[in-house]
């Protein structure tokens, strides 16, 4: 027989683990924005503290020259965006890094490198900076690019607790946006990391010129995976000069939150991340965000490249809704 803590993680799974068809999800999307939001915050409720919010903090390992397309990136070497290429840093570096950042209150430490996908050769260094930073206490985890089979067992046995690696659009919007590798790639990259193990970061970018349906898909896929990611950062384009999606139409705010909303009830037991763009968002949006479900943010005044609120802003945006870092 199963013990009541059993059976509530496999109601969990089984509820997690429902699939979402496109005209469910859109039936979603169109409901009335405050019944929308009053069923997300239901739903987070179930499954969540809603005063408290998940702090991740970014540090990008390696800067630049990055091989592939995608049309929003800075770190593209098929743009010209300004930004110099750096190699991977030392380990020692990264480590003082991740102190200050847990020092200021970041439980997950996420460091990213402008790659296709990681060389042999940079394994032995990604094992090293796994291990020095998980030995301060802190959740790891990496975004690197496409990894194979080996690669991602090789990351696991290393300690990283999570792996990023976003699906971005909607699988017919993809092409749009990026041309060096396909969805199908994004998928299998995926595949690999959940075989072996690790738990996974999965989102996506809004605010592309994608349509309503487009940001339906996204969600569909993203809560159809064999199970869903763990954590799902839904991002705002940050847009950089230089990169062919600069001058993209700003998203409506409001359809921001809707997709939001849609994150949390789709999948109601992962961690919805406010992920890029907070920067250019009013403090009300935020909040209904954090109404809607998101319950992670990224601290620390830079993302990757781009600009982040400062602690100081986040700070008083905490204390003004009552929110606490988890
Ligand atoms: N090279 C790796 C890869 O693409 O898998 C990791 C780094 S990449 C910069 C991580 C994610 O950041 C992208 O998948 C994208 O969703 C997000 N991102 C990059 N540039 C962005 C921008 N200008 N605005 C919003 N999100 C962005
Ligand atoms: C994610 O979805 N967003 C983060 C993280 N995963 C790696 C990256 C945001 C990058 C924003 C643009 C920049 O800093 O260049
Ligand atoms: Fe390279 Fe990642 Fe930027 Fe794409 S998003 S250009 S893969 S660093």
């Amino acid at each position: 027989m199963l013990g009541v803590q059993d059976e509530t993680a496999v109601t969990q799974k089984a509820r997690a683990a429902q699939s979402w068809t496109r005209d469910a999800a859109l039936a979603l999307y169109q409901l009335p924005f405050n019944d929308l939001l009053f069923r997300a915050q239901s739903v987070h409720r179930q499954q969540f503290d809603p005063n408290r919010v998940q702090l991740s903090k970014l540090l990008n390992i390696k800067t630049g020259g990055c091989p592939e397309d995608c049309g929003y990136c800075s770190q593209s070497s098929h743009h010209s965006t300004g930004l110099a290429a750096s190699k991977l840093m030392d380990v020692e570096v990264i480590v003082a890094e991740a102190r200050k950042a847990k020092d200021g209150g970041a439980t997950r430490y996420c460091m990213g490198a402008a790659w296709r996908n990681p060389k042999p050769r940079d394994m032995d260094a990604i094992v090293e900076i796994v291990a020095g930073v998980k030995a301060l206490g802190l959740e790891t985890c990496m975004t690197l690019g496409m990894l194979d089979r080996d690669q991602a067992e090789r990351l696991r046995e290393a300690g990283l607790d999570y792996y990023n690696h976003n699906i971005d659009t909607s699988e017919s919007y993809y092409p749009n946006v990026i041309s060096t590798r396909t969805f199908a790639d994004r998928l299998q990259t995926l595949d690999h990391v959940r075989q072996s193990g690790m738990k996974i970061c999965c989102g996506g970018i809004l605010g592309m010129g994608e349509s309503e349906a487009d940001r339906v898909d996204m969600l569909v896929t993203l809560a159809n995976l064999p199970e869903p990611p763990e954590s799902v950062p839904i991002n705002m384009l940050i847009p950089i000069a230089g990169t062919p999606l600069a001058q993209s139409p700003r998203i409506d705010p409001l359809a921001f939150v809707r997709v939001v909303a849609m994150a949390r009830i789709m999948m109601p037991t992962s961690f919805v991340r406010l992920s890029a763009g907070r920067s250019a968002m009013s403090d009300e949006m935020q909040a209904l965000c954090f109404f809607a479900g998101a319950n992670s943010i990224f601290v620390g005044d830079t993302l990757l490249t781009a600009g982040n609120p400062e602690a100081a802003a986040d700070r008083s945006l905490f204390d003004r809704l009552g929110l606490q870092a988890l």
